[in-house]
């Protein structure tokens, strides 16, 4: 079986290609990783940013112009999202979360179950009853010491400069990303 392989700048892309994969496969599951959820409508938005409300739209939330792509809304059931490695939620996309039961496994939670348990948990979920699952990477879920274009999400953050993580600060970026990152990996370093 060949499954397409979609790659780009920003995690906006999936808009369209989970809008084109959903046209084909109205049952899709999508499997979301990535630092942040993504869950955010313009009314919720503390940036702005598109970029951060297009697993909202493609669920039916949102301004028309995002949801109803193709002129159809919502291309992804609620229970049919899972969210891995979130680090970085605002407030009103936790408020969205919950309300709409959508499943989130976190950093911590990551750490405590392992990745293996975790992925296995997740594509139980949106692959269930033989859905066929999307799976969404934003490299910023990465951990930053291991991949530091990562850094940005953290340094927006904090406003801290954009430099290379660990050049010389590590405490500032323990505390930066200390919410998050992998603990297995923050500690496995001096
Ligand atoms: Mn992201």
């Amino acid at each position: 079986m060949s499954s397409p392989l979609i790659l780009g700048g920003d995690h906006s892309i999936a808009l369209g290609s989970i809008s084109g994969v959903a046209a084909v496969h109205k049952d899709v599951g999508v499997i979301w990783i990535d630092a942040h959820t993504d869950f955010n409508t313009e009314e919720t938005t503390p940036s702005g940013n598109i970029h951060g409300m297009i697993l909202a739209a493609l669920a039916g939330l949102g301004n028309e112009r995002l949801t109803h792509i193709d002129g159809w809304s919502p291309k992804v059931q609620m229970g049919s999202i899972v969210i891995v490695g979130a680090r970085d939620i605002d407030p009103g996309e936790q408020a969205l979360l919950r309300e709409h039961h959508v499943h989130v496994f976190t950093m911590p939670d990551i750490d405590r179950l392992g990745m293996a348990q975790v992925m296995q948990q997740a594509i139980a979920r949106a692959g269930q009853d033989g859905h066929p699952i999307h799976l969404s990477l934003d490299l910023d879920s990465l951990d930053p010491r291991e991949a530091p274009g990562g850094w940005y999400a953290c340094a927006w953050r904090t406003e801290l400069p954009r430099g290379a993580p660990g050049d010389g600060d590590g405490r500032r970026f323990s505390a930066a990303c200390s919410n998050g990152c992998s603990r297995g990996q923050l500690n496995s370093r001096p």
